[in-house]
């Protein structure tokens, strides 16, 4: 562990008031000890775990935009590209008041492992702002996201840098940004992922991160003997990865019995309604606890996570660290099975452990949620081809690419000897790719 340790404890030294950015890097180097062990020589020589915990570039900025009374704010704006060993950087922007840049170094550094799983050639990023979408008329969103991108606009492009959504970017944000991208620089390009259909975006887009988290459940369970038919599964959260998980799982003969906000969750015995949630969510941005204003029956708990239900799989869809110890013992003793993470690093180390004690079978976010970047990158294929595929196309393709990781995760932890350790199958399995990538291309 030497060698490891060592790099870990330089992390904590140097990146104070970081704590999301340690636990990223702890999580994912306390698995891939087996593979640096056997390569220690090589990767030591070459730097190799000093430079994969550096980002290769932070930009930093400031982001003035004027409010519908003429009152100016100034927000913080922010794009860390990790790394570029694969392919351009790429990932999500998040917009949210808790954002600050260790949480972005977390998300940029689960990014590159993510983006490496997908077997696409997609470098690791993540950017955004402590900007708060809530409240704001389109027209404050619309003046902020055009500040936002008068300065992001120089270090993004097609072939070096692709944003895309996150926590509080959807499409209206994407469709300001590129609107304004393109103002700036007179280029009609693919910059940016989740664009809408008429204008470069890739059908199944909105949909590609909650339905791959249903397909990652269903080969989880298919590799065991068992399937999602007839499960009753909870998902936190309401927003993009939570409205399409339930919708995936609903199809695949699930009950999904509850969704979430930052405020409380809803409990449906006769499964949510998808279309409610989505009808609060995306068309009237709401609150979760207005589902009771459709759904008569239904129940709604202030102040609670759905995991003190009776359950088989947790999706937790929210954000990071909403599962601690204390939840993951309930979930355990509420007779969870199976918990796939459709956000980043939903569970903290101390819930992944009580996973692991009790042989709950658990897919971390980088592999359960990348079918979202997955198809980011195949909306960066389309548009390079000038062409659209069909929904089913776009689909088929997605649901190969989850099929896939689930194999490389799986052959990966077999080979390794640490069989149904998908933590571990997901961290060596993409680590080896992006190390391979990085010792080829030499010191940079
Ligand atoms: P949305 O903004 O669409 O929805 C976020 C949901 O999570 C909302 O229900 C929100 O509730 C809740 N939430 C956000 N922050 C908190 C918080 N601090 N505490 C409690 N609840 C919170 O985001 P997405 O659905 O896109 O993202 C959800 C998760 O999935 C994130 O972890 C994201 O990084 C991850 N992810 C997203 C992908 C994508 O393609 N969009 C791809 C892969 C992963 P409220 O309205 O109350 O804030
Ligand atoms: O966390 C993620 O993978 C995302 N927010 C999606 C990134 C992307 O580039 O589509």
């Amino acid at each position: 562990m030497g060698y490891v340790n060592e790099v870990f404890d330089k992390v904590v030294r140097e990146n104070p008031n970081e704590p999301e950015f340690h636990q990223a890097v702890k999580e994912v180097f306390s698995t891939i000890e087996p593979i640096v062990s056997k390569n220690e020589k090589l990767y030591k020589e070459a730097g190799l775990l000093e430079r994969i915990v550096e980002p290769e570039r932070i930009v930093s900025f400031r982001v003035p935009w004027v409010d519908d009374k003429n009152q100016v704010h100034v927000n913080k704006g922010y794009r860390i590209q990790f790394n570029s060993a694969i392919g351009p950087y790429k990932g999500g922007i998040r917009l949210h008041p808790s954002v600050n840049q260790g949480i972005l170094k977390f998300l940029g550094f689960e990014q590159i492992f993510k983006n490496a799983l997908t077997g696409l050639p997609m470098g690791g990023a993540k950017g955004g702002s402590n900007f708060d979408p809530k409240g704001k008329s389109d027209n404050e969103v619309m003046r902020f996201c055009q500040s936002f991108m008068n300065e992001l606009y120089k270090y993004i492009g097609k072939d070096t840098d692709i944003p895309a959504g996150d926590i509080g970017t959807g499409g209206r944000e994407i469709g300001y940004m590129f609107g304004q991208y393109k103002k700036l620089t007179g280029l009609y390009e693919g910059v940016l992922t989740g664009k809408g259909l008429t204008y470069g975006g890739s059908l199944a887009r909105p949909e590609a991160t909650g339905f791959g988290v249903g397909y990652m459940a269903a080969e989880i369970l298919n590799g065991v003997g068992s399937d999602v038919s007839g499960k009753r599964v909870g998902i936190s959260g309401s927003g993009n990865v939570a409205i399409y998980c339930a919708k995936k799982f609903e199809e695949l003969g699930a009950k999904v019995v509850t969704v979430s906000d930052s405020n409380g969750y809803v409990y449906d015995e006769n499964g949510i309604n998808v279309d409610v949630v989505k009808d609060i969510k995306e068309v009237k941005r709401g609150r979760i606890k207005d589902y009771l204003n459709y759904v008569k029956t239904a129940k709604y708990v202030e102040n609670e996570k759905p995991w003190v239900e009776t359950l088989d799989i947790a999706a937790p869809c929210a954000t990071q660290n909403e599962v601690d110890e204390k939840y993951a013992k309930l979930m355990v003793k509420n007779g969870v099975k199976l918990v796939v993470e459709g956000a980043n690093m939903p569970l903290n180390i101390d819930a992944i452990n009580v996973m692991k004690e009790n042989k709950v079978l658990y897919m971390p976010g980088k592999a359960a949620n990348a079918g979202g970047v997955s198809v980011s990158g195949l909306e960066m294929s389309q548009n390079s081809l000038r062409l659209s595929w069909t929904f089913e196309e776009v689909d088929n393709r997605l649901k190969d690419i989850m099929i896939n990781i689930y194999k490389q995760v799986t052959e990966t932890a077999e080979e390794f000897g640490l069989k149904g350790d998908f933590v571990a199958g997901a961290n060596i399995a993409g680590f080896k790719k992006v190390a391979t990538a990085m010792l080829a291309q030499g010191i940079c």
